[in-house]
């Protein structure tokens, strides 16, 4: 296993050449992918040189490498971190015993789902987000948007390396159908709530990236303990471009942050902060708010006997196994409040059972660590007190697991459905809100000029300034 990649017409670092089959194949794929991509990615720009960070080896310092390219040339290709000798299964019944390199029999059907969920996702963000190129609101965020979108399309190959290569026909056929599900589509929609959710505007993709893209890093990590090792290595390598998604997303809402709070010294009120162009702290809060709720769904059921099968099989785990002590968590159960006739109580729930919200867990508090970050933002530009964000109480607003059917304020109280239904444009954005937020999505293709609701970054990428021409002739 090298980690440099090869050059062939699917770039990879699994010695692709070797096996003809899986080659072919994936050559055959190859068009519908690039078919799809014109489709239903990125409308515009296709043309345009972008100045993008590809991957040219697998080594952690310096495999990226960046150059202007047209995201069609994008080297989407099949990268997996190297694999360790003597690699024993972290977690689960078959605790302690060497890796698969080989789907087990017995739980193909499981990991298969696990996959296709997985790949699923990918290609449903750069539908999500295909409209945004047009108002981006300047050209360090205009490539941003193009790197994830390139990379999500990675990712996708990523998952259909491994149903081409483990699967056989079925597999093949799974990866046909991650082609022809739509994001947001009646008939073939994509599998999971928040990936049928339009990206109207670049407030969502933000807290898309902030919150969604913060549950695939999780997701992800889980994965990565996997005991079916091609998928652990390839998630491993998915974890590094994924860093920079989120980055986009909590950078971006602290521009956002930023430029409020200094919109809000010529006018402390939140009405002028509009009046300005600007975007008031509490519609801000309510974009949190939808969000986070929306990302919250992505971990499953509170209470999943899928989770606990994932996990007894080995072939997810939790974030960071390692710094658990029993892996096999057939003892431990999970405190949490449940609904028993009509009323939160709190109940003991068998830890394997509890896996969805363990890894919520981790979720919450990398969020929370974001917030505060957000709150320091508006604190040292002597913002009110009374002006900081918060997250949402996790029962909020929740359409997976124990509290969906029932209806939460914001504090996580019990209310009628009437009672949200009354209240829910205090906490969520209004029609008028986002009739608000679209008014501003006016393009800045100029380098160096930003839009005015949001402030410049602090710093540009690989080293470049703000005003460098991160999408030549946009
Ligand atoms: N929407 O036992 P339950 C990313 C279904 S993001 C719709 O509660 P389980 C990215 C579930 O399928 C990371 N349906 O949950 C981010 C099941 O269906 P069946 C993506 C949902 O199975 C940004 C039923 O409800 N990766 O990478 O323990 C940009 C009961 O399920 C939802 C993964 O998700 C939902 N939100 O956990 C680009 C990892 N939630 O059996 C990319 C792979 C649950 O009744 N997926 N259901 O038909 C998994 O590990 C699990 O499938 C889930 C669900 C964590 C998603």
């Amino acid at each position: 296993m090298t980690a440099v990649l090869s050059n062939d017409k699917i770039p990879n670092n699994v010695d692709l050449s070797s096996d003809k089959r899986l080659q072919r194949a994936l050559e055959q794929w190859l068009p519908n992918y690039l078919d799809w991509w014109k489709q239903v990615g990125p409308e515009g720009y296709q043309e345009k040189d972008v100045y993008l960070r590809t991957a040219i080896s697998v080594d952690t310092d310096g495999w990226a490498h960046f150059d202007y390219v047209k995201m069609p040339d994008y080297r989407w290709g099949i990268f997996l971190t190297p694999a360790e000798a003597d690699k024993k299964i972290g977690f689960g019944d078959s605790y302690g015993q060497p890796v698969w390199n080989e789907v087990p029999g017995e739980f193909r059907n499981m990991l298969r789902r696990i996959i296709v969920t997985q790949g699923d996702t990918e290609p449903a963000s750069v539908e999500q987000q295909r409209l945004l190129g047009a108002t981006a609101p300047s050209l360090y965020d205009m490539r941003n948007l193009f790197q994830v979108n390139v990379e999500e399309g990675r990712h996708l190959w990523a998952m259909v390396y491994l149903l081409h290569s483990y699967f056989g026909k079925d597999g093949r056929e799974e990866a046909e159908g991650l082609l022809e599900r739509r994001s947001g589509d009646s008939d073939k929609p994509r599998i999971l709530g928040a990936f049928n959710q339009p990206i109207k505007n670049w407030v969502d993709f933000y807290f898309f990236t902030m919150f969604t893209d913060r549950d695939g890093k999780y997701q992800l990590y889980a994965l990565s303990e996997s005991g079916f090792d091609p998928l652990a290595r390839t998630t491993k390598f998915m974890l590094t471009e994924e860093a920079h998604h989120m980055f986009v997303g909590e950078t971006g809402i602290d521009r956002m942050v930023a430029r409020t709070a200094e919109l809000m010294k010529n006018g402390p009120d939140q009405q002028s902060v509009r009046k300005q162009g600007g975007i008031d702290i509490p519609t801000l809060q309510k974009y949190l708010n939808l969000w986070f709720s929306l990302s919250e769904d992505l971990f499953g059921g509170e209470i999943s006997s899928n989770a606990a099968d994932f996990f007894a099989a080995g072939l997810k785990g939790r974030y960071k196994e390692d710094k658990y002590e029993d892996h096999k968590a057939l003892e431990g159960q999970y405190r949490m409040s449940v609904i028993e006739e009509g009323k939160l109580v709190e109940k003991d729930i068998p830890l394997r059972t509890a896996m969805n919200e363990v890894l919520r867990d981790n979720y919450v508090e990398d969020c929370q660590r974001a917030v505060d970050k957000w709150n320091r933002t508006l604190e040292r530009a002597g913002a009110d007190a009374s002006l900081r964000f918060r997250l949402p109480n996790r029962r909020f607003h929740r359409h997976q697991g124990i509290y969906a059917g029932h209806s939460f304020d914001i504090d996580g109280n019990m209310i009628s459905a009437e009672e949200f239904e009354k209240k829910k444009h205090q906490w969520l954005p209004s029609p008028s809100d986002i009739a608000y937020i679209e008014s501003l999505m006016v393009p800045v293709h100029e380098p160096g000029k930003i839009a005015g609701w949001i402030a410049p970054p602090t710093r540009g990428i690989n080293g470049q300034p703000f005003e460098f021409e991160y999408v030549r002739g946009a």
